[in-house]
């Protein structure tokens, strides 16, 4: 078939067929945004303001980001997915106690269980336009596009003061995934309100519940996360120590974080996803922290098998684990982490049960052991503590 990619002669092809084709793969929604502007998105500003903490990945892809024609050349449209992952099955975290997880987590990896609808997706370009394998490129989550500010420019929903992207029709617990094509498609409109459009908060009006609500004060303005102080960054992505005056905030949240997603009012009209490009978790949630706090390598591989939870690793885990029962005030859990602070190999793990423990007024405990104490980052939690070491 001859490649029909629209727009050569000043047209643009109906997105129509492909977006009845792409739902019916399993995507909740489907928007299309003009690719020929690069975003005004202040990206570079965020990084160079550091915000991005040490996801440095970041920095080297910023100008791909922004443009996506340095993904593929000659670029014409975004495509970008929504995979709604609400489900009146999700298990609302205990009131009182407990590890709370963040909902996505509570699924299978959901960039393995939307990869092959998004293959999928690419043989429709194929099929319908004629699209060749090198005019496209299919992303969800980890690919060089800015997919928020995307779905925003293609009307998926609008940005709101929580960063996140807000769908009228799906709230916030939406996984996005982008499709950069060299077919020119009718682009969608974005979200407006009288006032504005694409701007941060279009449809917040004068609510500021998410802002209020960080558990560690982590936007600096509307719509813009310091990810060095976001309880999602320092319970996933960092690998080390998570700061001691960031510990209290993250209260029970083991993995993750929703509470900015949460308290949003626009989740009110959401409805549940279809689920077809999802395979559920929600036995995770019923895991006790007491029984994480034992876990061993073996039972941690088996349970967590498939989840976004596994690229933690045990040691990970485990320091969430230790700061989770430093801020729950039960006693019971504290032979657990003496234990922790005791015995484990790994110093991140100890420095966490050391802290742990001290939480949870065991330190005095612990005075025989922090003179044997050798690694700096242990010994740096007794110095804190003012123990000898
Ligand atoms: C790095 C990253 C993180 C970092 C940094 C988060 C952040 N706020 O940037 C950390 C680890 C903290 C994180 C946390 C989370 N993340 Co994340 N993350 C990403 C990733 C890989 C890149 C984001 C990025 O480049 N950030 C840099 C900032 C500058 O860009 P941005 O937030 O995307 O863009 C905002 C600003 O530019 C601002 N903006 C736009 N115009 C203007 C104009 C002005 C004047 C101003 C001031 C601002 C402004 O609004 C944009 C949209 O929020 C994307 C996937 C991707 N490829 O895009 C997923 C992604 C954003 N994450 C996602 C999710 C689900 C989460 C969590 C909910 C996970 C959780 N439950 O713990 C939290 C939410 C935290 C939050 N409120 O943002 C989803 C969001 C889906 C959605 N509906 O919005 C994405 C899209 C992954 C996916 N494919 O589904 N994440
Ligand atoms: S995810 Fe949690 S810590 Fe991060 S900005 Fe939102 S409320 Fe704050
Ligand atoms: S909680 Fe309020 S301010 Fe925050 S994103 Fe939702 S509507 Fe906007």
């Amino acid at each position: 078939m001859k490649a029909d990619l629209g727009g050569d002669n000043g047209t643009a092809v109906s997105p129509h067929a492909v977006r009845e084709r792409l739902l019916a793969l399993g995507f909740d929604d489907v928007r299309f945004a003009a690719a020929g502007e690069p975003l005004k998105t202040p990206l570079r500003a965020w990084l160079a303001a550091g915000m991005h903490a040490d996801m440095d990945w970041l920095t080297r892809t910023v100008d791909k980001r922004l443009d996506p024609a340095l993904v593929v050349p000659g670029a014409r449209t975004v495509i970008m997915l929504g995979v709604n992952y609400w489900s009146d099955a999700l298990p609302r975290p205990h009131p009182a106690a407990g590890p709370v997880w963040a909902r996505y987590a509570l699924h299978e990896d959901y960039h393995d269980t939307i990869k092959p609808a998004l293959l999928a997706a690419g043989k429709v370009l194929e099929d319908l336009h004629g699209a060749t394998a090198d005019s496209y490129r299919c992303y969800v989550d980890t690919g060089p596009v800015l997919e928020r500010s995307w779905a925003a420019r293609a009307g998926l929903g609008f940005t709101g003061k929580n960063a996140m992207l807000i769908s009228r029709r799906h709230g916030n617990w939406l996984f996005l995934a982008a499709m950069v094509t060299r077919i020119a498609f009718t682009p969608d409109a974005p979200v407006r309100n009288r006032h504005h459009e694409g701007a941060v908060g279009t449809l917040c009006g004068k609510c500021t519940r998410c802002l209020d609500a960080c558990p560690t004060a982590a936007f600096t303005a509307p719509g813009v996360v310091d990810a060095r102080r976001c309880v999602s960054y320092q319970t996933i992505e960092n690998k080390g120590v998570i700061p001691r005056e960031l510990r209290p905030g993250i209260g029970r949240r083991i993995y993750g974080c929703d509470t900015c997603l949460e308290v949003c009012p626009w989740n009110r009209f959401a409805a549940a996803g279809r689920q077809l490009l999802l395979a559920a978790r929600h036995d995770l949630a019923d895991l006790a922290l007491a029984d994480i706090l034992v876990l061993s390598p073996e039972r941690y591989a088996e349970v967590f098998r498939r989840t976004p939870i596994k690229r933690l690793k045990l040691t990970g885990l485990l320091r969430n684990a230790c700061v989770v029962a430093g801020n729950s005030g039960d006693r019971a859990l504290l032979p657990l982490v003496l234990t922790l602070a005791r015995t484990h190999a790994s110093p991140l793990v100890r420095a966490h049960a050391v802290w742990a423990t001290f939480r949870l007024g065991g330190g005095a405990q612990l005075t025989a052991d922090s003179t044997l104490e050798r690694d700096p980052l242990v010994r740096n939690e007794y110095e804190q503590e003012a123990l000898p070491t």
